[in-house]
């Protein structure tokens, strides 16, 4: 019996659960957890437990195992979704996404690096060159990205503190010929403060730890004179970490000029951060006293003059932190500017070479709340909801447009609707970020009180919305300062804008929170026109254990997820479809009528004879180009009387050989 139908792991689908209770449903998830079966599915969503611990199911071996296989056919598997994903793109010539989500520490970046690599794995089976390069390239993106854009948190030692979201480009042939990679909103305000406990991004440390290794000797002495950077212990090998990151950037492309100048910044922030000013002027190559005159001045527009006025000491200070955040959030925007440079498809024409397709991978920050939350922590979270929106509607929205295509009736499941979570955050004029936008522009002082104000008066009646007491904050007031950087070109490109213009300084630009609002109207229009595949990712337990299942975190996680949901809408379908040759294909040996050939007037009159045959008609639909199964039991059946012919018939030929038939 294949791994998948034994009970001692559980159910491998929670479909097939007897009855779809939570209780049943986190039984299972409990059993496998504990029987190492990280995933589950719900027909084609994989659920994935965080291990926490290295397992030994990712090697090249599993990977054969999964290669061009159908989902049922193994255990569940992230390289099963990565395998379906891959072949509707390269047979069906659609566009198609990987959305990873769950909360911080509940295994999308480790889920994606595996995706990734099992592509990069089944793919270019003739070794082009080319080919290699850019799935190299891609590869190493991921380590270099994840020391810029990664930290220790109280949640996660390597929790994402920026989205990620990858194309993968594919040629004719289901070669990856390059990729493209959009970040969103990076928590730059860790540059500047960290929870107890937590860390700055994890270049800071690389570059404190090894800075003898392969930097400038000037940057070094600069870096080891910062007063009070001592890194707090961790599991993190910062030393190795740095010496990838420095290899991976030199394979990437980057010069040794632009990779000294990224030390050179880092150090920058470091001496910021401890307020050294003169020290700054050397490793930006920038006069003193533009380096002060940044730090202590604004630059505002009076009638027709644009003048520097100088900052109180408190505004210093903000201005100081948001010098420091500016500069590391331009940094990390270059890096990846520069990656996407190198992976970009070049020459590709159309015309010649077919449609070239794609596969998006996401990986975002997940949901998190901390003793202290900014502005940052309401973006991811309202990131989580716009994410789980899209999920509830694609879910039930490719369901049905599956049944409406092929003829077949559909029941409507109730789900709870995420929507109106959504629009609290983002509705023109009536959602928080508009209550938010409208606060900045009031004229005067932008104050917390007229934001609070803003939404009691506006959103007091809003079922999900909650007044809050006013504490106080840090504000938030952002400059990015003009440093006229001319003698290092590497910095030119990170501050391409030269002096500004009585028009930019009096333009009001977009605020933090429309910006982002708006890339993520951008991001899920992009997904929703994508054929999706999920994995959802549960967190276990708050204390990294390999072994701990604590039940009531889990559940809660089910819950928010709209796991229970999910299983009734795909219980209330079909488990599986597929098309009728395929179908039959597959299990023409367990029926007289079909094996080896059928003489019926179609594939779909012949897979009705097959089906009826095994009496299983009344767990299948005939839809137009379709076979459908409600349960996966039916196709276990099949499954195991296909293996049972498959072997008799290998019997069968072994005794023709030996000739003793
Ligand atoms: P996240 O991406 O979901 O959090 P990660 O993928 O970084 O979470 O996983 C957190 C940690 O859990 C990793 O560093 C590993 O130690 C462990 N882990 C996760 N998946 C696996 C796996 N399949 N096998 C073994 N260990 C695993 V965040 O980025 O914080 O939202 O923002
Ligand atoms: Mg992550």
């Amino acid at each position: 019996m294949a791994e998948h139908e034994s009970l001692e792991f559980g159910k491998a689908d929670f479909v097939l659960l007897d009855s779809v209770s939570l209780e049943e449903f986190m039984a299972n998830l409990k059993l496998r957890f504990e029987k190492g079966r990280i995933y589950t599915y719900i027909g084609e969503v994989v659920v994935s437990v965080n291990p926490y611990r290295a397992m030994n199911i990712y090697g090249r071996d599993t990977i054969e195992q999964y290669k061009g296989r159908e989902l049922y056919e193994r255990p569940p598997h992230l390289f099963a979704i990565a395998d379906a994903a891959y072949k509707a793109m390269k047979r069906r010539n659609k566009d198609t996404c990987i959305v990873i989500s769950g909360e911080s520490g509940a295994g999308k970046t480790e889920a994606s690096k595996y995706i990734m690599q099992y592509i990069a794995a089944i793919t270019n089976p003739g070794q082009r060159a080319e080919v290699e390069r850019v799935k190299n390239m891609l590869l190493k993106s991921n380590c270099v990205l994840e020391a810029f854009g990664n930290a220790k948190t109280n949640r996660n030692d390597n929790s994402s503190r920026f989205g990620k979201y990858m194309d993968i480009n594919f040629d004719f042939k289901g070669d990856p010929i390059g990729g493209h990679i959009n970040n969103y909103l990076l928590e730059k305000s860790r540059v500047i403060f960290q929870q107890e406990g937590e860390r700055s991004f994890h270049s800071f440390y690389q570059v404190c730890v090894c800075v003898s290794v392969s930097i400038d000797a000037l940057i070094v002495l600069l870096i080891h004179s910062v007063p009070s950077f001592s890194p707090p212990q961790s599991s993190i090998n910062d030393g190795a970490d740095f010496k990838a990151v420095a290899d991976a950037m030199k394979v990437i492309g980057f010069t040794p000029d632009e990779i000294q100048t990224v030390y050179k910044v880092l150090a920058t922030i470091l001496h910021l951060n401890s307020k050294v000013v003169a020290v700054i002027g050397v490793l930006l190559a920038t006069k003193e006293e533009n380096v002060g005159k940044a730090l202590l001045y604004r630059t505002v527009a009076t009638g027709r003059d644009v003048i520097d006025k100088q900052h109180t000491t408190q505004e210093a200070s903000y201005g100081r932190d948001a010098l420091a955040k500016a500069m590391y959030e331009r940094m990390f925007c270059w890096i990846v500017g520069r990656i996407n440079d190198v992976i970009e498809v070049k020459n590709y024409d159309a015309k010649v070479h077919g449609k070239n397709t794609v596969i998006g991978v996401l990986d975002i920050y997940g949901f998190e709340i901390f003793q202290n939350n900014s502005f940052e922590q309401f973006c991811i979270n309202y990131c989580n909801e716009k994410l789980q929106q899209l999920f509830i509607q694609l879910v039930l929205r490719q369901e049905q447009e599956e049944y409406q295509r092929e003829g077949i009736p559909w029941k409507h499941i109730d789900y709870f609707n995420n929507q109106i979570i959504v629009d609290l955050v983002e509705l023109q004029h009536k959602g928080i970020f508009s209550v938010l936008d409208e606060a900045c522009m009031t004229v005067g002082k932008v104050t917390d009180e007229v934001f609070l104000q803003g939404l009691n008066s506006k959103l007091a009646k809003h079922a999900h919305y909650t007044s809050r007491k006013l504490s106080p904050t840090d504000k938030s007031l952002e400059f990015d300062r003009d440093f006229r950087i001319r003698s290092n070109p590497v910095l030119k490109m990170m501050w391409p804008e030269g002096k500004l213009s009585i028009t930019e300084v009096t333009k009001r630009p977009l605020t933090a929170a429309t910006l982002f609002k708006n890339s993520m109207i951008a991001l899920v229009e992009n997904l929703a026109c994508k054929e999706p595949y999920y994995v959802r990712c549960i967190k276990p337990n708050d204390v990294k254990s390999p072994l701990l299942f604590e039940y009531e975190r889990c559940r809660h996680q089910v819950e928010y997820l709209g796991l229970l949901e999910n299983v009734r809408v795909r219980r209330a379908g079909f488990a599986n479809r597929q098309e009728y040759p395929r179908f039959l294909q597959r299990y023409k040996m367990i029926s007289e009528f079909t094996w080896p050939n059928h003489d019926l007037p179609s594939d779909k009159e012949a897979v009705k004879r097959l089906v009826q045959g095994c009496g299983f008609e009344h767990d299948v639909a005939y839809g137009k180009t379709k076979v459908f199964v409600r349960t996966p039991r039916t196709l276990f059946c099949l499954e195991e009387q296909r293996d049972e012919m498959v072997g008799r018939i290998v019997l069968f030929l072994q005794k023709v050989w030996r000739g003793t038939i």
